[in-house]
């Protein structure tokens, strides 16, 4: 016997639970991209109580269409070693250019970090931040369907030690900041550079250097963190993303142990 108010008084109730217990983080990470994931795998791994907001259905951002939708990603021999470590298959190209189906890359990357305690929300959009003395203390979230309806429909709060934004190209968290309390930011001007043209090569390198605090508390993550900082944009080459999450996910660690 099947009781369709079972069913739904167990959904109400176990995403209510897992809703109220997520509303003090050590880290929310915001956008669900590779960059994300990777950075909420590698937290969660290590005990870290952290939870992730993607806008979206799914999780993955732009890594399953690969490049044009051609459904083939390509990232870098130190990258791979992440894809190793996940379990994902990969093909050599040429060298130091590997290739990796980008349907098993993503659904891989999603299955692992949720499986090692990353909780996610998914179709909840970050619409604000809490600041407190000049410092990121956590998120402002609604349903991303009262988002595209343009309801008016007040949103809840979630409080974290950590933001991370890794909201890809719009580096959304960081754009409200200075929409919010003006040119506070990490940055030459103080806002959003803005991402610089296509150059592959040096787009991967600056992401790295670029994955850093970009105001107290707030952390720049994946493609996020070349458009906040002004560097080049790198098209479907995904090892910078990867690494990037990794990087971040090893700062916070080290501060909250
Ligand atoms: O864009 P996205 O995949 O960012 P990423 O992880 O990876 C970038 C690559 O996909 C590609 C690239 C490779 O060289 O350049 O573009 O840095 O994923 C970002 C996710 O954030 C979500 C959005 O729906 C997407 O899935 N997102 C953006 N803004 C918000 C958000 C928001 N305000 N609230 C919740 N989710």
């Amino acid at each position: 016997m099947l009781d369709e108010i079972k069913i739904s008084k167990a959904i109400i109730k176990t995403f209510t639970d897992k809703l109220v217990d997520n509303l003090d983080l050590d880290v929310a990470i915001v956008g669900g991209g590779p960059a994300g994931i990777v950075c909420g795998y590698y937290l969660a791994k290590n005990k870290i109580k952290v939870a992730l907001f993607e806008r979206k259905i799914s999780l993955g951002g732009g890594m399953w269409a690969g490049g044009i939708m051609f459904n083939e990603i390509v990232v870098q021999s130190l990258a791979k070693k992440i894809l190793d470590e996940f379990d994902i298959k990969t093909k050599l190209y040429k060298e130091n250019y590997y290739t990796a189906d980008s349907v098993e890359a993503t659904s891989t990357l999603c299955s692992k970090a949720t499986k090692a305690g990353l909780k996610v929300f998914n179709l909840v959009s970050v619409e604000d931040v809490m600041i407190r003395k000049n410092n990121i203390t956590g998120i402002v979230i609604n349903w991303s369907a009262v988002e595209m309806a343009r309801l008016h429909v007040d949103p809840i709060c979630v409080r974290a030690k950590f933001v991370v934004d890794a909201t890809g190209h719009a580096a959304e968290v960081s754009n409200i900041v200075t929409r919010k309390i003006g040119s506070k930011l990490k940055t030459k001007s103080g806002r959003v550079e803005g991402e610089k043209p296509m150059w592959a090569e040096v787009g991967e390198e600056a992401i790295l250097k670029n994955s850093r605090e970009v105001f107290s508390n707030l952390y720049s993550c994946g493609m996020c963190a070349n458009a906040v900082f002004g560097s080049s944009r790198m098209g479907p080459v995904f090892g910078g993303m990867l690494l990037s999450g990794k990087k971040i996910a090893a700062t916070l660690i080290k501060k909250l142990k």
